[in-house]
């Protein structure tokens, strides 16, 4: 069967055709294709089309698609039993390795999902502060977390619901979502709340209403801010957590949060999310404290085996090194382009995440990425996948380069995106 027929039957069973909204391409038009396989830095549709893929299912794929080490950990994993709700070896394997990797994090509990990883980190900031209030910036996104869809990014943002339906004004009220990049509003937002602020949380690096950066002072001021008033600094380190680093956006920016959310690429592409931080935090958790926090497959012996073989070969082969590379190589014919395209384009690279806006910058906030031509993206998105490289459908999302793509990889891609800007 073709894509389009699996969209037929997915549409009638599954809302939008999809598991999750921003795969359904409503930001670019046009409809979603179904993959047939992946592997390194390529996937096939069941249409028969190849594509460079850039999605790299949205930031796991750090070392492309069925890395024959991950495959096989997961394979020998598999044939030892596939869940146990049994302690296993791995997950102590995992724990201590992300521990050395993060010192921030002296303890860590593993979830399955970024969403329960950063929900676990609210409602234990929660507990150990005895406040309420959350705040988060706009556009950042946090998973589908109630407190947290507030302003949010990613496919909240895509879909125009930035802050979703079906989430009690009692939780809102509790969410103070402020813009991105502005000290002396959270300066303000302390003195205004400063007894009722539990926490606040941040993706260091924003990923989710495209990519910018912070600006020299901001994560400082955080830091500086949540130590003066007892609150919690939360890095949501989902995307940015041993992708930007070794050791993550913390080590990049020398901040130390109190608590650390992560995901994706410690799962090597299975489900799994973690959060941790600091021991006497962490040690609120239930058995040993008062707050609850459970799941019945956190830590299972496949994902753990799958995250621990990624992580193992990234740090063996140096990933953070060649993803540079092949990150600055794209930068430079990206740059080519669109200086070639005379089409006002902000692009932003860090290491392997890059992003084209559509708009002229400085773009360093929501309210800048959303001044974005999304017609022009749309156009884009589909020049470059009709000429065989599939980027994230949607200008609210970041691109991902894997250590599975190649200089020739990325010098076809750099001709695709010239062509493409060329057509538009
Ligand atoms: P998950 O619950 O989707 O595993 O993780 C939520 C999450 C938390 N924090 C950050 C910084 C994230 O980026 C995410 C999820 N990222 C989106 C894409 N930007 C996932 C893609 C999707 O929703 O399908």
């Amino acid at each position: 069967m073709k894509s389009s027929q699996f969209l037929a039957r997915a549409r009638k069973r599954i809302p939008g055709g999809v598991n999750s909204p921003v795969r359904a391409f409503r930001n670019v038009g046009g409809e979603p294709f179904f993959i047939a396989r992946a592997e390194g830095a390529k996937i096939w549709d069941l249409d028969g089309n190849e594509y460079l893929d850039y999605v790299g299912s949205w930031g796991p794929a750090i070392l492309g698609h069925a890395p024959k080490v991950v495959v096989d950990a997961v394979r020998d994993a598999a044939a030892r039993g596939l869940s146990f709700g049994i302690p296993n070896p791995l997950e102590v394997e995992m724990a201590e390795l992300i521990c050395e990797w993060m010192p921030s994090i002296e303890k860590v509990r593993m979830v399955n999902s970024g969403t329960e990883a950063t929900m676990s980190c609210v409602r234990l900031a929660r507990a150990f502060t005895r406040r309420d209030k959350i705040v988060k910036f706009d556009g950042c996104y946090h998973g589908h977390v109630d407190a947290l869809l507030v302003k949010a990014g990613s496919g909240a943002l895509t879909h125009g619901q930035p802050s979703s339906a079906g989430v009690p004004q009692a939780f809102v009220d509790l969410t103070i979502s402020l813009p991105f990049n502005n000290a002396e509003v959270v300066r303000k937002a302390f003195r205004e709340n400063n007894s009722e602020i539990a926490a606040v949380i941040v993706e260091p690096i924003p990923a989710n209403a495209g990519l910018y950066f912070p600006e020299e002072n901001f994560l400082p001021v955080l830091r500086e801010e949540c130590e003066r008033n007892g609150a919690l600094l939360i890095f949501d380190e989902v995307i940015t957590g041993f992708r930007v680093a070794r050791g993550g956006a913390q080590e990049v920016f020398g901040i130390k949060p109190d608590l650390s959310a992560l995901g994706k690429i410690i799962g090597g592409g299975l489900a799994v999310g973690a959060f941790g931080g600091r021991a006497e935090i962490m040690d609120q958790l239930s058995p040993n404290g008062p707050v609850y926090q459970a799941g019945t497959l956190s830590g299972n012996p496949l994902a753990m085996a799958a995250g621990l073989a990624q992580l193992r070969e990234l740090d063996r082969i140096n990933g953070w090194k060649l993803l540079e590379e092949l990150g600055a190589q794209y930068e430079k014919l990206a740059r080519d382009a669109i200086n070639n395209s005379n089409i006002d384009i902000t692009f932003h690279r860090l290491g392997s995440m890059f992003c084209v806006f559509f708009a002229a910058g400085p773009i360093v906030d929501l309210a800048s990425a959303q001044r974005s031509d999304l017609k022009m993206f749309a156009k884009f998105f589909h020049g470059c996948l009709k000429r065989g490289v599939c980027f994230a459908p949607s200008q609210f999302e970041s691109g991902f380069i894997s250590t599975s793509h190649t200089p020739h990889d990325i010098e076809a891609t750099g001709a695709a995106v010239r062509e493409a800007l060329a057509e538009l």
